[in-house]
């Protein structure tokens, strides 16, 4: 059987801005994350998801990107980049990098080229309407609150910014956008970047006939509008599949590359629903090759909702797509503090058991960092909110996206381990005893807990690709076995969701592998068996 890397590598996120700050700037960088490559060695990670760190005008913190081939200086250059490639490679770890490609910055030099005129030749690039006096269509901005249409009085037109005017977006139908967009991608294919996330990839295309889109009763995340026409047009098929022929395609220049056919393409979908992400994957075998569900990241604390969620999604995956879970990312409040409990021990026993169910379910698993330390979320002053949703929705929902964004707690040093006295967010807290290094050295931390589920899944292969079958439990137990190859091979999660004991009937005798209550090695007789409050059990 072949599994390719990325159906078995456990992913981990970084917003570089906040994972370590190798100079002092207060932002942290790429040389920041080189120096943690080794920590992430040991944490079990296989690859790497950087959040942009392209030059942008950091208005949407490089998700606006003014140059596709460059770094920005305040992540360091071309040589931090190529070391953070050779040094991740030696350790085994992957690089994916994140790939803004629905807007570029209003200041990128192909936007002020566009802008100049009607006649430049990148000015089909993106999406323009004539000036009449009023915008075409009810299509928001939605970081500002405002019209989606920003006059550009220099041409006697307006352009499309559905995030903010300084994020213009481009015209996909255009074939040399996508032709540019390529070439951007081969040029990473060629520094060794082993795959992309695509952020709002279902958002390339556009209604070709710029219709309204019709009310809705959701506030936030929709500003009342039902998002039918201006993102998650179906015809991003068509740039998927070429997506992926590129990455087949594309020559390794360097032997330490990934080949053609090795590299992994991940769709952001626009929105949260599962049958958008599972239709990035197309049919035939021949569109992205993972893509997000966010249904886990609005999941209350249900053992059965989550068993649900996990069944709709493979079963909405088409023949040979391959799942992938996550709880959390940079622009959703941590699963720490969305499963928190009033009783501080619930709260990290929860976390225990979200690590043991997000390692053990069939699918890719991505996590955030600071997730494995149980890093929580705090409701920030005003004058500390960055994040432009933040800033213009104050003082409405929870803050914007900073408080999932905050640096990353190493240890309890004064500046947190992050290497800046005045980070560019404030640190959480409880720095001071939720750290790395405080965890490390507590065989019984959260962090133990994520490095020994991560072990245990490169020893298990059951664990990796094993089919899934969910055993029928009380309510509040979610219990699955992952099958092997021979029908006696079969490894068995038992998760009890609620903060009481229950009963539960187990058919034949069990070895731990794994537990939070249990010591590795220990036997769980047949009979009736006690699973203690939050306790995750993976047994054999
Ligand atoms: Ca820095």
């Amino acid at each position: 059987m072949r599994v390719a890397w990325w159906e078995e590598a456990v992913f981990y996120q970084i917003y570089p801005r906040s994972f370590k700050d190798s100079n002092g700037d207060g932002i942290g960088d790429l040389p920041g994350i080189t120096e943690k490559l080794d920590y992430l060695a040991e944490l079990g990670i296989d690859a790497l998801w950087i959040s942009p760190v392209f030059p942008s005008p950091m208005r949407d913190f490089g998700y606006d990107v003014a140059d596709y081939r460059g770094i920005d200086p305040i992540f360091g250059d071309a040589g931090d980049f190529a070391a953070l490639m050779r040094e991740a490679k030696k350790r085994g770890i992957k690089i994916v990098m994140d790939l803004v490609a629905n807007h570029s910055s209003d200041e990128h030099p192909w936007f002020t080229e566009a802008r100049a005129s009607r006649e430049s030749p990148k000015h089909d690039w993106y999406i323009w309407v004539p000036e009449t006096g009023a915008p075409p269509n009810n299509w928001k901005a939605v970081f500002e609150l405002g019209s989606a249409w920003h006059p550009n009085p220099g041409t006697g037109e307006r352009y499309l910014g559905t995030f903010t005017r300084h994020q213009p977006e481009f015209d996909w139908r255009n074939p040399e956008l996508r032709s540019a967009f390529y070439d951007i991608m081969k040029y990473w294919y060629d520094l060794g970047v082993d795959g992309f996330r695509l952020d709002v990839a279902t958002a390339y295309m556009k209604d070709p006939e710029l219709r309204s889109n019709p009310f809705s009763f959701r506030a936030i995340p929709d500003f009342f509008q039902k998002h039918l026409h201006d993102r998650n047009h179906r015809d991003f098929h068509a740039v998927f599949r070429e997506m992926r022929q590129v990455a087949d395609e594309s020559p390794a220049l360097d032997p330490a590359s990934s080949s053609p056919g090795e590299r992994v393409l991940i769709a952001e979908p626009y929105g949260e629903d599962a049958e958008l992400a599972a239709s990035c994957l197309g049919v035939a075998g021949d569109e992205l090759h993972l893509a997000f569900n966010f249904e886990f990241l609005k999941q209350p604390w249900e053992a059965q909702g989550f068993r649900a969620s996990a069944e709709r999604w493979y079963a909405l995956l088409p023949k040979g797509g391959w799942p992938n879970f996550t709880l959390g990312n940079h622009d959703k409040p941590r699963s720490a503090w969305r499963y928190r409990s009033r009783k501080p021990g619930i709260t990290e026993a929860r976390a225990k058991l979200t690590a043991a169910m997000l390692l053990t379910l069939k699918g890719t698993p991505f996590l955030y960092y600071g997730e494995e330390i149980g890093m929580t979320c705090q409701r920030l002053p005003k004058a500390a909110l960055r994040d432009p949703l933040g800033i213009a929705t104050w003082p409405l929902g929870f803050l914007g996206r900073d408080p999932e964004r905050t640096p990353m707690q190493w240890s309890g040093a004064s500046d947190g381990g992050f290497g800046s006295p005045s980070p560019w967010l404030p640190m959480n807290p409880d720095w001071k005893t939720r750290n790395v290094e405080a965890q490390e050295a507590d065989p019984g931390s959260l962090l133990s807990w994520y490095r020994s589920l991560t072990k245990l899944r490169r020893e298990e292969a059951e664990l990796r690709h094993g089919e899934i079958r969910f055993v029928d439990s009380e309510g509040e137990i979610l219990a699955y076995e992952r099958l092997g190859e021979r029908p006696d091979d079969k490894i068995l999660v038992y998760l009890n969701f609620s903060s009481r004991r229950i009963r539960i009937g187990i058919g034949k005798e069990l070895r731990v592998l794994l537990g939070s209550h249990r010591a590795p090695g220990s036997l769980v007789a047949a009979g009736a068996a006690e699973l203690g409050p939050c306790e995750a059990l993976i047994a054999r």
